[in-house]
């Protein structure tokens, strides 16, 4: 009998790994959509309206993606998951490609089953405490009740601060970043720690965002960025040019609004991004122009930071003098070159 279990097990894990190896797009070109995942709705990031229509830095990335293949953005269906579950749903193939806010670390791109793209956010955790509570400094929160949501670095980034500073803490995880959020507004802990583009996310939609500060600590570097399963470099390679083309036609001047004068540019570098000149799409498997939908229908690099994420916005997160500038402007923001 206990054999037999085994061996059901075995093979269970078996069905799990990827028989999809270089399939990604044929599959995703046959169902008509793009499966992509999200997590629980985050202003900026990923929001949901309440007509259902989802937004945010990370959503246009999937819209991105749909573009590129469908010459439509919308061509996707948003699959809301929670931070602990991420991987898993990944790696069994419920959905195409994962962007929602996670963090390119050594263990998740070599262990998982997973490959990582590239970098669309680069940040580094930080802690939210309640304005009125006097605390100025992480370094203050020895001995403190630290909010903190399950299945993420976060957790791991959060017990090695303390350990490193020879402090203590009591965690109180969920897996469900609302009920977290709850919690921490209610009182239940004395700091929420996250991202700190997810803190800036979270406060901006909580009743009174100007009771709580940011303390000034980063304690870990999160590199954020789009996930897809190990095994079809084709796919990976273009969700990654996907991205790195709309941070080319940043630094190029290309834009939503301008894109169709610039198709006829002459200069070489805006020809090969559009594709009157050589052919990237070829080898990605997509038209020669698809970058012109993606920039059309979706944006460049800037648009999409300034839209969902940028000072002006109620996230607020400033970019200049960032670590998300483009590399032209002091930041690291870089890609490399279409041809
Ligand atoms: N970057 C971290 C954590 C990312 C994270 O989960 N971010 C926030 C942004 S506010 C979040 O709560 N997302 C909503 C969710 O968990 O579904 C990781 O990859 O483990």
């Amino acid at each position: 009998m206990k054999r037999i279990l085994l061996t059901g097990a075995a093979l269970a894990a078996l069905n799990a790994t990827p028989v999809f190896a270089q399939e990604t797009l044929a599959t995703v070109e046959e169902r008509g959509i793009l499966n992509c995942q999200v997590g629980l709705p985050t202003p900026g990031f990923y929001a949901l309206a309440e007509d259902g229509t989802w937004s945010g830095m990370d959503v246009d990335l999937c819209r991105g993606v749909s573009a590129a293949i469908f010459g439509d953005p919308d061509k996707v269906e948003y699959q809301s998951v929670t931070s602990a579950v991420r991987f898993t749903a990944l790696a069994n193939a419920e959905s195409d490609m994962l962007s929602r806010t996670t963090t390119w670390t050594a263990v998740r791109d070599t262990q998982l089953g997973l490959d990582f793209t590239t970098v669309n956010f680069y940040d580094g955790q930080g802690f939210l405490v309640p304005a009125d509570s006097g605390i100025t400094s992480a370094l203050e929160l020895d001995g403190g009740v630290i909010c903190v949501l399950t299945g993420t670095t976060t957790e791991l980034n959060l017990a090695d601060y303390f350990r490193a500073n020879e402090m203590s803490f009591t965690p109180v995880t969920n897996e469900n970043v609302n009920v977290l959020v709850e919690t921490y507004l209610g009182g239940g802990c004395d700091a929420y720690t996250n991202d700190k583009s997810g803190l800036a996310a979270r406060r901006s939609a909580f009743p009174s965002p100007d009771e709580h500060i940011l303390l000034p600590e980063t304690v870990s570097k999160e590199p954020l960025g789009p996930v897809v399963r190990q095994g079809d470099d084709a796919w990976a390679n273009l969700v990654r040019w996907v991205i790195f083309g709309m941070i080319n036609a940043e630094e190029l001047g290309v834009s939503s609004e301008n894109v169709d004068e610039m198709a006829t540019s002459t200069d070489p570098n805006i020809a090969r991004l559009l594709g009157s000149e050589g052919n990237i799409g070829e080898g990605l498997g997509v038209k020669p122009t698809f970058m012109i939908d993606v920039i059309k229908m979706v944006g460049n690099y800037g648009e999409l930071y300034e839209k969902h994420i940028g000072a002006n916005t109620p996230i607020g997160i400033p970019r200049e003098g960032t670590l998300n500038a483009l590399w032209t402007e002091g930041g690291i923001i870089y890609a490399p070159p279409f041809r």
